[in-house]
């Protein structure tokens, strides 16, 4: 048995000798099963017997999003439909999701992952978490939940509510643990608040968030207004959900499950790999995943190695917190979006495409977007009356198509912030 579980520790020589091995396997299989890959292999002329160490992993092209999306929506799966038994998307967004299968070992393991985030943030089976993810296509409710359970701790699954609502369940059902987005937890401390509560009062010791970026400073502020321990934790629905790295007590960067995925940063320019300990994007293999394996997928997620051994023991390697993203995917409420779904509602209104820009604020913890767009005499009339309705238009069809409450106003001609000759699409100021 390779993995100790009672000291959560590994050899790292038996560990890449089981990575070289789980890699053989996944690459078999996508070579058997999945026309995208057998492709990328032949074209490459790559022998899928070729792989005698995991340095020839570097014979592999990346897969992108963009390889993933063009195979909607079962295309890139390995198994038959009728060995899946789930199904999730990589976003809250309605366009183009990204489709992901599990088949029930693909569950099996999963569960086993979180449940491993979840014991290095402190649970034990005598919490009671309660869930606040939204449980639907999103991959965080179901994995947090599967994994709390198996780790024997009493599950509220509350999902999304009104802020209020998750306050009274955090007192009456006496929660000892929350886990949600950062940005979500800090909206309940801040109803808290407001609500004169005190949070001594409350049962509730730890706190595990992700799904989105935070800060550092941010964790003090959530940890200080709910009197917890917050740890961060990572995962993206192509490669699993949850579970593909998490903080410990020490809170010095996520441990990555390497027994289940390989890990690479790369420059994103060059594509080579960064020096030791140097920032870059990080890219993820699958080494067990049956149902939608991938192979150096790139997750446009910025991040480093952290070098050495972490105070805790595991011998898993750490990465930093997310450091920012490669593309202009905008991650709101945990919810993925990326401009040019907005782009394309616009131009299904009006047929031209106006000049826009996304404004991103938080507002007492809570994200908010404004669409900011640009007059011209085309598209927006002078009368106001039909401004007005145009913009009733495009608010709807945006909550409608994508989720979220925007507020759009309109800006002066050539009013809008540039970087040389373009416009700066996204302002983030959160
Ligand atoms: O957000 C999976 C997840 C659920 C992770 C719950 C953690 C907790 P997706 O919706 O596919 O999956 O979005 C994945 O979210 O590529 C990152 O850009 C971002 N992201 C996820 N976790 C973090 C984090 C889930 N801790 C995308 N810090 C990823 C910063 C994060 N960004």
């Amino acid at each position: 048995m390779i993995w100790d579980k009672d000291k959560e520790c590994m050899v790292r020589e038996e560990l890449f000798q089981l990575q070289l091995e789980r890699l053989q396997s996944t690459i078999h299989r996508v070579y058997r099963n999945v026309p995208f890959y057998r492709r990328m292999f032949d074209k490459h002329g790559i022998d899928p017997d070729g792989f005698s160490s995991l340095e020839d992993i570097n014979k592999i092209p990346f897969t992108t999003k963009n390889d993933l999306r063009e195979n909607y929506p079962y295309g890139l799966f390995a198994v038959p439909l009728r060995e899946v038994v789930r199904i999730h998307t990589s976003s809250g967004t309605t366009g183009m999701p990204i489709v992901v299968g599990y088949t029930k070992n693909d569950l099996k393991i999963w569960t086993e992952l979180v449940a491993r985030v979840l014991s290095a943030g402190g649970i034990t089976k005598d919490d009671v978490i309660q869930i606040a993810f939204n449980y639907g296509l999103f991959t965080g409710a179901f994995g947090f939940h599967y994994g709390a359970e198996k780790i024997g701790a009493s599950v509220i699954p509350v999902s999304i509510e009104n802020p209020k609502k998750q306050i009274k369940i955090l007192q009456d059902y006496k929660t000892t643990a929350l886990i949600s987005t950062p940005s979500y937890a800090l909206l309940i401390a801040n109803t808290l608040i407001e609500m004169d509560i005190n949070p001594n009062s409350l049962s509730l010791k730890f706190g595990l968030f992700g799904a989105e970026p935070w800060s550092e400073r941010m964790r003090q502020e959530i940890e200080e207004k709910l009197k917890i321990t917050a740890t961060d934790n990572y995962g993206l629905s192509e490669v699993i959900g949850p579970g593909v790295a998490g903080e410990c007590l020490e809170k010095k960067g996520l441990h990555i499950q390497e027994d289940h995925f390989f890990f690479e940063i790369i420059d994103p320019q060059t594509l080579e790999p960064v020096k030791e300990g140097g920032t870059g994007e990080l890219v993820i293999t699958t080494l067990t995943k049956e149902a939608f394996p991938v192979l150096r997928f790139r997750t446009g997620d910025l991040t480093r190695f952290i070098p050495g051994e972490c105070p805790c023991g595991r011998t898993l390697r750490r990465i930093d917190r997310i450091m920012g993203r490669t593309d202009d995917m905008i991650i709101i409420r945990g919810m993925k979006l990326f401009p040019s779904q907005i782009e394309a509602i616009l131009y299904e209104i009006e047929g031209k495409q106006p000049n826009y820009q996304i404004i991103l604020e938080r507002q007492a913890g809570v994200d908010q977007i404004t669409l900011l767009l640009e007059m011209s005499e085309d598209i927006f009339s002078d009368v106001m009356r039909e401004q007005t309705q145009l913009i009733g238009v495009i608010k709807e069809r945006i909550a409608s198509e994508l989720g979220l409450p925007v507020n759009v106003k309109l800006a002066e001609k050539r009013s809008m912030e540039k970087v040389g000759e373009k416009i700066t699409r996204v302002i983030d100021k959160r």
